[in-house]
């Protein structure tokens, strides 16, 4: 299986790390998304919108980087990141569904204005986006907080997927400027996703 990515993009490390915890075996392709590669016609062909990451396994295009995550899991239905258990599969996909329509939407707007606009030149953070960015993260964070306040890994007591999808995006919470300080919980949690190997080996060039 291919997987095509942008070294600096958190969605395309998730999968990275889920393949790396999975035990499944990827060809990684890089993309550059900066240079335009995403929309050049060979690359829209596999993914219309143009962005990392997007799996290739034979015929089958995938994207969306949770989408990428299961199709992964189901190629590893024995491991024990991935179990199999009806209620802790749909929690790990509830966690998915959240960071995909709640948590990364939130994150990412740090990481459009903070670091994406003064990276490429296009002016100064934007105060109103940031204070809509404020409301979203702090809800979100709340919640995330809470449940880890009373378990050390989003789904029953070890790491499973779901934590893979959920703390991904926060590779960037410091050089964004996510308004994460006094959330101790999701920061003791994410210490611990941040010493896994697979991490350390997704970990972007500097
Ligand atoms: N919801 C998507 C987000 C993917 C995404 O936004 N990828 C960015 C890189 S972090 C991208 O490829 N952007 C290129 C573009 O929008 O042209 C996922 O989880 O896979």
């Amino acid at each position: 299986m291919k997987l095509y990515v942008h070294p600096a993009s958190p969605f395309a490390r998730k999968p990275r790390i889920a393949a790396a915890l999975l035990g499944v075996e990827l060809e990684i392709q890089t993309v550059d998304i900066f240079a335009g590669e995403g929309q050049s016609p060979g690359f829209l062909q596999l993914n219309p919108q143009g962005k990392v990451p997007t799996l290739v396994d034979g015929d089958f295009a995938l994207w969306e980087s949770n989408a990428i995550v299961q199709y992964l899991a189901a190629n590893a239905p024995e491991s024990p990141f991935n179990p199999q258990e009806a209620r802790s599969r749909a929690d790990i996909l509830r966690w998915q569904f959240w960071e995909s329509t709640s948590w990364a939407p939130a994150c990412v707007v740090y990481i459009a204005e903070n670091l994406l606009k003064p990276m490429l030149g296009r002016g100064e953070p934007d105060p109103e986006e940031l204070r809509k960015g404020d409301e979203k993260f702090h809800r979100c964070a709340k919640v995330l907080n809470g449940h880890l306040a009373n378990s050390p890994w989003l789904v029953g007591d070890t790491l499973t997927l779901a934590d893979i999808s959920v703390a991904s995006v926060l590779m960037y919470a410091e050089q964004a400027k996510m308004p994460w300080a006094g959330y101790t919980h999701i920061a003791a949690w994410f210490d611990n996703i941040q010493q896994l190997p697979a991490w350390a080996a997704t970990s972007p060039p500097q």
